[in-house]
């Protein structure tokens, strides 16, 4: 019998650490005893921090796409994930034939595009497929460290969330640039929406305020205000947690044992 495969999308604003979180994961799964298989799902990834063992970029030629095409770096983007839909039976079956029981797609880096187009949220529906699948979705703490930053980066991940139609974890990338005391207030954003009320009040002013108040409440009555976990993917913290909240999701607080 193939073993149980659960799969993990990472996604996230770019530059927000997708690829660098997607090998310190396959790491920490490695060291733990279980089995991994990472999937890339960038064209445009030039020398990603992992070896994947599925890659998109040996189906479409992002280069030749922009070249042929002459398209710029974003259009180039959207057409190579259009050309891809049509391999992605090729992509699930050689993601199967790993027989791995965890898998990692690092998504792409500009996921305004990939969640916003239809090609997106085929791929990634299609190449999970019937087995348990969620999204992680980072935050970047460069962004996320104003209460408005927050707040938009939280609206960009539901309407990841809208797209992808999958359990979603919300995951404070690049912690470690941060202090304690800032890490502990983002948590709390997350956990104590009056609290973020209360930082919007002070920080912005006028209509943006009022935005803010009325996307906060929007957001409380949808539950999309939940928990936070703090990860470094540079220094490997926080990745315990995480595994726990994955688990939490995956097989409602089991821990599943997963086969080589
Ligand atoms: N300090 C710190 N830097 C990080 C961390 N994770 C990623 N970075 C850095 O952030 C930059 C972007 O990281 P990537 O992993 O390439 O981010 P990405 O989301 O895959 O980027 P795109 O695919 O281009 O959107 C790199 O310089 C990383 O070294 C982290 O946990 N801490
Ligand atoms: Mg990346």
């Amino acid at each position: 019998m193939s073993p149980q495969m659960f799969f993990t999308f990472l996604v996230g604003t770019a530059g927000s650490g997708k690829s660098l979180l997607t090998a310190s994961l396959e790491k920490w799964l490695l060291a733990s005893e279980m089995s991994v298989t990472i999937v890339n799902l960038d064209p445009g990834v030039e020398e990603p921090p992992y070896t994947s063992d599925v890659d998109i970029r040996e189906y479409v030629d992002y280069g030749e796409v922009m070249h042929q095409f002459g398209l710029g770096p974003n259009g180039a983007l959207v057409a190579s994930l259009d050309m891809a839909v049509s391999h992605v039976n090729d992509l699930r079956e050689e993601i199967l034939d790993t027989g791995r029981g965890y898998v990692l797609v690092d998504c792409p880096g500009q996921m305004e595009l990939f969640a916003y187009r239809n090609s997106g949220p085929m791929l990634v529906s299609s190449l999970s497929g019937k087995d348990p699948a969620l999204s992680l979705y980072l935050l970047d703490s460069n962004i996320a460290r104003t209460p408005t930053g927050y707040l938009s980066s939280m609206l960009l991940g539901m309407s990841i969330n809208i797209r992808f139609g999958l359990p979603q974890l919300n995951v404070l990338s690049k912690p470690d640039i941060l202090t304690e005391e800032q890490v502990d207030q983002i948590v709390e954003w997350a956990e104590e929406p009056h609290i973020l009320n209360d930082a919007l009040n002070i920080s912005a002013s006028g209509l943006s305020r009022e935005y803010s108040g009325s996307i906060l409440r929007m957001m409380e009555d949808l539950g999309g205000v939940t928990r936070m976990v703090p990860v470094s993917a540079k220094e490997m913290t926080g990745i315990e947690t995480l595994y726990g909240e994955l688990q939490r999701v995956f097989a409602g607080g089991e821990d599943y044992v997963t086969y080589e």
